[in-house]
């Protein structure tokens, strides 16, 4: 039975991803902050269906100590390392823990495998964000970095550390360089989920409006349920490499609540109001991915596209509400 490690494992991505190794019979394995032990009701309840299939164990990115043991114990065969403080917009107000967590974090796992685990393959969750103020349309692996936030930046460092731990120390060590990928697991501060229970709320007569900031930023939405299986294609293959994972479409922000309000019968315009406040210092204006290393070396395509995952993650946040 072939043993994996998952960091970020209470996240979307850990989810979906936890339940594909279940179903293929990995003995899948978590690393979770105790306090999430101590509440699973809140903090594990996208593995609520899988707990009884997997094993957590309690330890935190910024321990180097928790990850080693963690490692040492597990022995795995694969690692996929999910976790990091993941909203952009946050990573303006708090630049040195974002920096901190997910630059440090990523260290720490890695060296841990090297010492610990040197036969693992290892996936490093790197980002679209890293293409930031983009140097060309579509982007692709070779397209240079300009990242625009610090979480962008701390991608960027990790994907760096990521491809030196496989020159250097021989790794099996992939980074997938992932666009938006969302679903009705996705966190309520991402803009997606944002507009969708927003709506869904409106229709309920929850709420009677909904602020978003920029409404023109243009975005490459895929279904996390797609994505966690390139992830997994890439530690299947003979050599480690990198790989864009994306769809290949974008929208804008304002697409994207338009068909969202229009799946709840509602008209977007009578609720939606701009709040300067909801703006970044810096905008990703526009991410486009060109997944074609993907399709050609892992066999990998998206299968949900954008109508198909604006009305999934509505009806499901209907369906929450009892609206339908
Ligand atoms: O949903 P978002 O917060 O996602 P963002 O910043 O693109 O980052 C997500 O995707 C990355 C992959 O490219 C991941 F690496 C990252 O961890 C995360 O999963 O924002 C999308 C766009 C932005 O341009 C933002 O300015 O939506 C715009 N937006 C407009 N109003 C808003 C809002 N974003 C949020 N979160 N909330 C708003 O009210």
């Amino acid at each position: 039975m072939k043993r994996a490690l998952i960091t970020g494992i209470t996240g979307q991505d850990g989810a979906y991803l936890s339940r594909l190794l279940v179903d293929k019979g990995y003995q899948v394995h978590g690393i979770v902050r105790r306090v999430a032990l101590e509440d699973p009701d809140h903090r594990l309840w996208r593995l609520k269906p899988l707990l009884k299939k997997i094993k957590l164990h309690a330890g935190s990115l910024e321990s180097y100590a928790s990850l080693f043991n963690i490692v040492q114990k597990v022995k795995p065969d694969e690692c996929y390392h999910l976790a990091a403080q993941s909203f952009v917009s946050y990573s303006f107000e708090d630049e040195f823990s974002t920096i901190n967590t997910n630059i440090n974090g990523t260290l720490y796992i890695l060296s841990a495998i090297k010492h610990k685990a040197p036969n693992c393959k290892f996936y490093f969750a790197g980002s679209s964000e890293m293409f930031g103020n983009v140097r060309e349309i579509p982007q692709k692996e070779s397209t240079p970095f300009y990242p625009r936030s610090p979480y962008g930046i701390s991608k960027v460092a990790g994907f760096e550390l990521t491809r030196n731990y496989r020159e250097s120390y021989k790794l099996f060590a992939c980074n997938g360089i992932l666009f938006n990928h969302e679903s009705p697991m996705r966190g309520y501060e991402f803009v997606t989920r944002k507009i969708t229970l927003g709506a869904a709320r409106i229709k309920a007569g929850l709420a009677k409006e909904l602020k978003l900031g920029n409404l023109d930023a243009k975005r490459d939405w895929g279904f996390a349920g797609d994505f966690v299986e390139a992830m997994y294609l890439m530690l299947q293959q003979e050599k480690p490499d990198d790989y864009v994972v994306s769809t290949g479409e974008t929208h804008t922000v304002k697409q994207f609540a338009e068909l969202a309000f229009s799946c709840a019968g509602l008209d977007w315009k009578k609720y939606i109001k701009q709040d300067k406040e909801l703006f970044r210092p810096a905008e990703v204006n526009l991410l486009i991915g060109d997944s074609s290393k993907a399709k050609r070396v892992l066999g990998w395509k998206p299968k949900v596209r954008f109508k198909e995952l604006v009305k999934m993650m509505m009806d499901e946040d209907m369906r929450r509400l009892k609206i339908l």
